[in-house]
């Protein structure tokens, strides 16, 4: 699990339990499939894994979510809101619930979020995909009442995701909970908001804690005015032991790739 702002992170063990979906079929790659194949010739880490998802659904409006059954650690579904990071059946209420401008800072962390990911062939979406797989960002409430953990277990986390060491599983779950948006301009609210999407997307795709300030993958990373950076030699934070294959640095936009495609 993996606890921005909080004392530790644990390392799942993942059981290769994904869903039945089938992989999504890029519409692009239908309508122009000379300009796809030539970006995957351009550059070899474009040529996304199989079965991996390019929808970023980001969940606003309040969602259900579902424990795994006990049997399963890792098993994370987001077509069907199955994750392993809440305890109990539990409802994720509205991002902001009841704050007059909500959706003005809703909007302008969607821009932020689609601005970090313009270089990836990756679709930021706010309603829910009726058919396909895709990554959920399950957005609003507080760590202890999502996730069933106590106060001292949160830490004052602001976003929370299991670690998918070698991205096994395509459709993961990730939260993020109404204090990575705590305070700020609208745009510094929104901003906040997609950059701690953007670190709970990094630990969905593979990536594990690093250390430079301003990194998306830095645990509990300034969150500023500016988007964070993803770098291709990002030191990793070697405190924190979560994937047994992990070195001293990680390709940050390789795996975006990897996952996502190029645009
Ligand atoms: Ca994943």
């Amino acid at each position: 699990m993996g606890w921005m702002g909080g004392a530790c992170g644990v390392a799942l063990v993942l059981l290769g339990c994904g869903d039945d979906t089938q992989p999504v079929v890029d519409a692009a790659a239908l309508d122009a499939p000379g300009l796809d194949a030539a970006t995957a010739d351009a550059d070899p880490q474009c040529m996304t894994l199989p079965g991996q998802t390019h929808t970023i659904y980001l969940a606003f409006e309040g969602v259900m979510l579902h424990p795994c059954p006990a049997s399963m650690s890792g098993c994370s579904d987001a077509t069907t809101g199955t994750t392993n990071q809440v305890m109990a059946d539990v409802m994720v209420p509205p991002f902001l619930n009841g704050v007059s401008d909500r959706q003005i800072i809703i909007d302008q962390a969607v821009m932020a979020l689609r601005q970090q990911l313009a270089p990836y062939a990756a679709d930021v979406v706010t309603t829910r995909p009726s058919a396909g797989g895709y990554i959920m960002i399950a957005l609003g409430g507080d760590c202890p009442s999502i996730t069933g953990g106590t106060a001292a277990q949160c830490g004052g986390s602001i976003g929370y995701q299991d670690f998918d060491c070698d991205n096994l599983l395509p459709n993961d779950v990730a939260l993020v909970f109404d204090s990575a948006s705590s305070s700020g301009t609208e745009p510094v609210r929104g901003m906040k908001t997609a950059n701690t999407i953007m670190n709970v997307l990094g630990f969905s795709l593979g990536l594990v804690y690093s250390t430079p300030n301003g990194d998306c993958l830095k645990q509990a990373f300034p969150l500023g005015t500016s988007p964070c950076t993803l770098s291709p030699t990002a030191p990793v934070d070697t405190r924190f032991n979560i994937c047994a294959d992990q070195g001293t640095t990680q390709d940050e936009p390789a795996a975006f790739k990897r996952a996502l495609g190029c645009r």
